[in-house]
């Protein structure tokens, strides 16, 4: 059989690497899709550099997605390329739907007009169910975003499913809740948390500051969705499916967990600090996987305790071989 190929965008994201392994595992030709800036951060795709083929896009711009379709004829795209932090989608609203919401629309136009048999895959998120109108959230649950962020991924959910019913395109909706492994991005709070923890237990820090330790999550690891999203595109038909884990824990249990498998009390090291509180929360996320355990024969790996502990193991490692991280809690402190 043919190689397939697959074009990826947001290739340099926490997703976007691991779904790149999984691929290339899978015998495909991989193209990611890089924006251009001044310094581009390969960091979390270093080890597979040289196996994937890079090209410069930008979602923002159609006529560089038209070119690359054209060039590289994809079988499959994943279009993981988005403004991820939730609270800086407060902070820059119109980039956010420029690229979370409106970059989906010019890349499934950009199918529609090169090669409408592509499959895609459309990174729809468990954010958009925000102040959630039933417990657990299934694929029939009301959507009731809750930040900028969540409102521009209800427009990207939409808009592929639109494409799907007008002009038949082989569009596909994973709304995946949180995830996330050694290579999330520095913000978001498991990472933050288990960083902190590493930088505690190793003497560097004292202090962990976080905002609403009551809000609760279900959290996976990435490396277990992306092969959920792979899963998707091999259905004979497009289709919506949530990819979660079941269970859901606050952030105050994470702390609990990290803190404790480094041998210390989080309560002497937790502070809070208003500016992590956000203008609207997402109080409660649970999902039900069982349609993408019945139709997908999907399931998660990793447990929540597993992934918690891989994580603070991985940043105490990584602290202690020198590596330096950019303190980006400063910046992404919300206005009030
Ligand atoms: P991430 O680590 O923040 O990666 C985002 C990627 O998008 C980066 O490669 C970034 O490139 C790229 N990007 C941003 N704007 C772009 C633009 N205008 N044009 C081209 N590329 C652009 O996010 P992630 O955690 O891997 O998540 C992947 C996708 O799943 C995102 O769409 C996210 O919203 C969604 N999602 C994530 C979760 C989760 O818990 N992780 C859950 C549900 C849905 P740079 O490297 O240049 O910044
Ligand atoms: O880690 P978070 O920033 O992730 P959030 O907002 O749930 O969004 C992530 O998951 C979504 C899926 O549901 C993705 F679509 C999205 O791209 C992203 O990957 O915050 C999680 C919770 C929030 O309730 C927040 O208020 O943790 C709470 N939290 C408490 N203290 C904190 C902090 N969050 C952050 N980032 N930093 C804190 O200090």
């Amino acid at each position: 059989m043919a190689q397939k190929r697959a074009l990826i965008t947001g290739i340099t994201g926490q997703d976007g690497s691991y779904l790149a392994e999984f691929l290339l595992q899978q015998g495909y030709d991989v193209v990611g899709m890089i924006r251009r800036i001044s310094v581009i951060n390969l960091d979390r795709i270093e080890h597979i550099q040289d196996k994937v083929t890079l090209v410069q896009g930008d979602l923002l711009d159609e006529a560089s997605l038209i070119s690359i379709l054209t060039e590289f004829r994809p079988q499959e795209i994943y279009n993981l390329a988005a403004m991820s932090f939730v609270p800086t989608s407060w902070q820059q609203p119109v980039l956010t739907g420029e690229s979370t919401a409106l970059g989906v629309t010019r890349m499934l136009d950009a199918i529609r007009l090169v090669d409408p048999t592509i499959r895609f895959y459309q990174a729809s998120s468990s954010e958009m169910f925000g102040k959630v109108q039933e417990v657990p959230q299934s694929e029939r649950t009301p959507f009731y975003p809750r930040s900028p962020y969540g409102v521009a991924k209800v427009y990207g959910h939409w808009i592929t499913v639109n494409y799907r019913e007008s002009y038949g395109l082989h569009a596909t909706s994973g709304i995946l809740f949180n995830h996330g492994s050694p290579r999330r991005g520095l913000e978001f709070v498991e990472r933050k948390i288990s960083l902190g923890v590493a930088a505690i237990k190793l003497g560097r820090q004292d202090k962990l500051y976080l905002g609403n330790l009551d809000a609760r999550r279900d959290l996976g690891f990435a490396g277990d969705y992306v092969r959920a999203m792979w899963c998707m595109l091999q259905q004979d038909a497009p289709d919506d499916y949530v990819v979660a884990t079941g269970e859901t824990h606050s952030i105050r249990e994470m702390c609990e967990v990290a803190f404790s498998h480094a041998g210390l009390d989080w309560q002497n090291h937790v502070a809070s600090d208003p500016r992590f509180y956000r203008p609207a929360e997402v109080d409660l996320l649970v999902g039900d996987p069982s349609k993408a355990g019945a139709k997908l024969g999907w399931e998660p790996m990793v447990s929540f305790k597993e992934l918690i502990t891989m994580m603070v193991d991985s940043d105490v490692q990584a602290l202690q071989a020198g590596r330096r991280f950019a303190d980006v809690t400063e910046i992404t402190r919300l206005k009030r």
